[in-house]
């Protein structure tokens, strides 16, 4: 069993700080140990097979990202991303488990859309995986074959209360589908925005010749998203699910969790870093390069970015902090501009909705320690612990604890990361744009492990495809 020793570093968890050695032995940690000092008599630096050097750093659990779309078929193109390519972007970039999306549309069985992902996956990733189970057709087989879900490992399912004829349920399929999610303890995953009225809105702007992906996020306007918030929170009081909303992006979305959450349901929220960073008014800007006014395309995401000078992003960072929101995830779904996004030039609706960002989501959120938007123990809750009780991780997953897997980062705050796609930039996922060009870290990404293994050291990948492995959840452990 090949030991290493993490030395002189200072180990950051959710609940606070400390000097601390962390000594791993094959995949697992072994202990945390006061710095320098000998175990059983023994010189434990000397006696390790490897030692790690962390002086003047961060010590960190891997970040674990809860939704991502490696190669979804999605807008009549795919997601860029494959498993390969996806997890091993993550790994740089301090992601050490990922939670996919697995798929099941109308008249599919959703055993064989689980089967498929886990075909996609399978010796594919660089760091280990989990999934999730986007049920589209909630009929009566998909009803009784989500029953069967936790045995499975996966615990969670997503609905889409937007994407009419494609993702779409309906109230009574949502309440259906929820009637589940409180039986087997599963926890529903809602895209939470108004599809029906969203699609009418955008025809008619469409209609008026109003094409650009600017429009996009005019269609998908907040009142469809807080509406659609509302409406899923009830539906969850009334059956006794147990909700968590993604990709939060409009403040008055946040205010109904923020009140649901105060009447005691057990209803909870992500947003992504782009709703904190990113807005309508930068989209609205990017409108002279190669793909003119079409530029805008590489924003178009749902939900959509919103207006800087209403305040959400404002909003977004202080419910990160208040905990009315209680965790970040990118929802990588990463699109190139050639050949995918293109496919809706002339026609905001048939540009591919997605954002890349797997691999920048650690690098994004410890920008926010570093401008005093959030504690460095926050950071780590926030991308790593918090993810890992809210899909039933915890304990394996998380936390730098004796027993749990070696997931670790070892973080630079001197350190500077350069984010982009252009001018001698670039980035490890497979898309031919970043919506994040120009973005400057004060902080980098030194070395990952994952479950003691080092995958990454100094930017360089030591990892293989096939290192990951599939990662059977529990039931979620944040629920109170
Ligand atoms: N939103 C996106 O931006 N892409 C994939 C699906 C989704 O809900
Ligand atoms: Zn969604
Ligand atoms: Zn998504």
């Amino acid at each position: 069993m090949t030991t290493t020793l993490i030395t002189g570093g200072t180990v950051v968890s959710a609940t606070g700080r400390a000097a601390a050695d962390v000594l791993i032995g094959g995949e697992r940690i072994v202990a945390l140990l006061e710095p320098g000092s000998e175990l059983l008599g023994t010189d434990v630096a000397a006696s390790a097979d490897r030692v790690i050097d962390a002086t003047g750093k961060y010590v960190i659990p891997g970040g674990i990202d809860a939704h991502t779309h490696m190669q979804l078929p999605f807008g009549g193109t795919e997601a860029s991303d494959t498993f390969e390519t996806g997890t091993r972007a993550a790994a740089h970039g301090g992601t050490t488990s990922i939670i996919d999306f697995a798929v099941q549309r109308y008249g599919e069985r959703v055993q064989d859309g689980l089967a498929a992902w886990h075909e996609k996956a399978a010796g594919n990733c660089a760091i280990d995986y989990g999934f999730h189970q986007i049920v589209g057709g909630v009929d009566d087989d998909a009803l009784a074959a989500m029953r069967a879900l936790p045995d499975e490992g996966i615990s969670s399912f997503k609905l889409f209360m937007a994407y009419p004829g494609v993702f779409y349920s309906d109230d009574a399929q949502v309440l259906k589908a929820m009637q589940v999610s409180r039986d087997t303890g599963m926890l529903t995953m809602m895209h939470a925005e108004n599809g029906p009225a969203i699609d009418v809105l955008a025809e008619q702007l469409v209609a008026a010749g109003k094409t650009d992906p600017y429009f996009h996020g005019i269609a998908r306007a907040w009142e469809m998203e807080e509406e659609a918030t509302h409406r899923a929170i009830m539906l969850a009081k009334l059956t006794g699910a147990p909700l968590y909303v993604v990709h939060v992006s409009a403040k008055q979305a946040v205010e109904q969790l923020a009140w649901a959450r105060d009447k005691g349901q057990n209803v909870f929220g992500e947003t992504c870093p782009q709703y904190l960073y990113l807005s309508l008014e930068d989209q609205l800007a990017a409108s002279s390069d190669q793909w003119g006014a079409f530029e805008g395309a590489k924003w178009v995401c749902s939900t959509p970015l919103r207006s800087r000078e209403e305040g959400h992003q404002q909003a977004m960072w202080q419910a990160l902090r208040t905990n009315d929101l209680q965790m970040v995830s990118t929802d990588h779904c990463p699109f190139c501009m050639k050949d995918q996004k293109e496919l809706g030039l002339g026609d905001f609706r048939k540009i591919p909705n997605g954002i890349g960002g797997v691999e920048h989501r650690m690098d994004l959120m410890y920008q926010g320690v570093v401008t005093g938007e959030i504690t460095l123990e926050r950071w780590v809750e926030l991308t790593s612990t918090t993810p890992a009780r809210m899909f039933g991780l915890y304990g394996r997953k998380g936390v730098i604890q004796p027993g749990a897997d070696a997931d670790v980062v070892v973080y630079d705050p001197n350190g500077r990361t350069s984010i982009g796609y252009g001018e001698g930039r670039t980035h490890h996922m497979n898309m031919d744009h970043s919506a994040w060009e120009g973005f400057e870290i004060d902080g980098h990404v030194d070395t990952v492990l994952s479950r003691g293994k080092v995958v990454v050291d100094g930017g360089e990948y030591l990892g293989a495809k096939g290192d990951g492995r599939f990662l059977k959840r529990g039931l979620s452990q944040y629920l109170s």
